[in-house]
């Protein structure tokens, strides 16, 4: 091809890539995989359709803080929320865990915190501990990145950023990006009809049988820049998403303050040498 030609291609295809928007990749069993430790669950591969992005548990270790508000309160990263644990389904969104799985650290007091269902269970991400959502009930979720890094969405609508996944597959939620200036994107709304299944049922305190893990994928639209977080809203209307786990892209950049803090470490080397 001639070179001015196959140049005028090369920027249509990046000015095409750059309006893509954000796209929703359904999870793809045939390339989704975990593994049971006892009733504890930990992903190995996540994958979606029409993405080349494959995740692993890795993706889903990036939480370093949070708060959810529900209809009780508002809970921090480590605060102990109360939870549903029976018929009773008075808490609009709470900690809830496999019918099997290890019990949380709050167990007998009925309590489980974020850091449990978000963080590391002892070198992954336990998907037998989720946030259950009641039908008609509302919750807010603010998920941040560890200090220091950030999330920049590209402009290739076939690569995913951010995952989710919900238990049933039928219920919507609500996404925001946190940018570092604390700001917040538009919303765009995970729609239950968008996801595909994981291949592995959950069953937890909260239902009396097993329903499909089902996840989606996400291609950010490019303007989605700067993230230190993202916010997950449960309105009404929505079914009272169930959110197992999310998961970001492994290639996060340092804030601009961890590079500022950077520089001026660089810096202060330069001078004492
Ligand atoms: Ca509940
Ligand atoms: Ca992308
Ligand atoms: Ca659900
Ligand atoms: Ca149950």
């Amino acid at each position: 091809m001639h070179a001015t030609l196959l140049g005028t291609f090369l920027s249509l295809g990046a000015a095409a890539s750059a309006l893509a928007g954000t796209d929703f990749h359904a999870v793809s069993s045939s390339l989704t995989s975990s593994v049971l430790h006892g009733g504890d669950r930990e992903l190995t591969a996540l994958g979606f359709v029409t993405s080349s992005s494959v995740q692993n548990g890795s993706n889903f270790l990036h939480w370093a803080d949070g708060s959810l508000t529900n209809n009780i309160g508002t809970y921090g990263w480590t605060a102990a929320m109360p939870r549903d644990m029976g018929s009773s389904n008075s808490v609009s969104g709470n900690a809830d865990r496999a019918d099997s799985a290890t019990p949380f650290g709050g167990e007998s007091s009925s309590t489980g915190t974020l850091s449990e269902v978000f963080g590391s269970f002892g070198g992954y991400k336990n998907m037998s501990w989720i946030i259950d959502g009641e039908d008609n009930g509302a919750w807010t979720l603010d998920l941040l990145l560890g200090a220091g890094q950030m999330l920049n969405a590209d402009a290739d609508s076939n690569t995913v950023e951010l995952s989710i996944l919900e238990r049933g597959g039928n219920s919507d939620l609500r996404v925001r990006g946190i940018r570092s200036d604390g700001s917040f994107t538009s919303a765009i709304d995970m729609l239950r009809g968008a996801t595909g299944a994981t291949g592995w049922t959950l069953d937890t305190i909260e239902i009396g049988g097993s329903q499909s893990v089902k996840g989606v994928g996400i291609s950010l639209d490019a303007s989605w820049q700067n993230l230190v977080g993202f916010r997950f809203e449960a309105a009404n209307g929505m079914n009272g998403p169930d959110l197992v786990g999310v998961g970001v892209t492994n290639a996060l950049v340092p804030s601009p303050g961890a590079l500022a803090l950077l520089g001026a470490a660089v810096l202060v080397g330069r001078r004492r040498r």
